[in-house]
């Protein structure tokens, strides 16, 4: 984990209004140095700032095509001075330069950088959802989230906390 930043508060249960919740994912090539250069890429951008790194996990891919190879997964959270939608296109710009090739649905990725969450920002049109539509039901994220941000609340959710949504997917896994 990577501490930039000793302000960052575990506690929080929103995210700051210039802060962007991240996800990062690789399954194809090298992932570790896939992953880095993309947070090394963000990093740069002169309106961003990594705040802080999970650790990355090894994870097993989920509504993948047969024969994908597990995934390497982690989250940021970024300080950026971008709107939503031109972060977008810069995660958009990061994944292309790392040679991501959108062929199949959910197919093989050489990296994938998902905006999870903006702020507070609560939209379900314009060509980006947030929080992003899927994150609350995937433990290969949440595992990841609650690391960083374990009392964020989840506005897909009933505005369960991040700890509390992932001890239900497990516990609902178990049986
Ligand atoms: N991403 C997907 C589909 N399935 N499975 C894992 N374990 N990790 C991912 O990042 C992932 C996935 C679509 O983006
Ligand atoms: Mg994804
Ligand atoms: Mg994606």
């Amino acid at each position: 984990m990577t501490h930039n930043d000793s302000t960052f508060d575990p506690k929080l249960e929103s995210l700051p209004r210039d802060v962007a919740l991240i996800g990062l994912g690789s399954n194809l090539g090298d992932r570790r140095a896939l992953l880095d250069a993309a947070i090394s890429g963000l990093d740069a951008h002169e309106a961003c700032r990594v705040i802080i790194v999970s650790n990355l996990l090894e994870t097993e891919p989920v509504d993948s095509p047969d024969g994908s190879g597990r995934f390497l997964n982690g989250v940021l959270l970024l300080q950026t001075n971008l709107n939503p939608k031109d972060l977008l296109r810069l995660l958009h710009r990061l994944e292309a330069d790392q040679g991501r090739v959108r062929e199949v649905f959910h197919g093989p990725r050489t990296l994938d950088l998902d905006l999870l969450a903006f702020g507070e920002v609560y939209q379900d049109g314009d060509g980006l959802v947030l929080p992003h539509p899927r994150m609350h039901n995937r433990l290969f994220v949440l595992d990841s989230v609650v690391e960083l941000c374990p009392a964020m609340k989840l506005a897909r959710a009933d505005h369960q906390s991040v700890r509390a949504r992932r001890q239900f997917l497990l516990s609902s896994q178990a049986h």
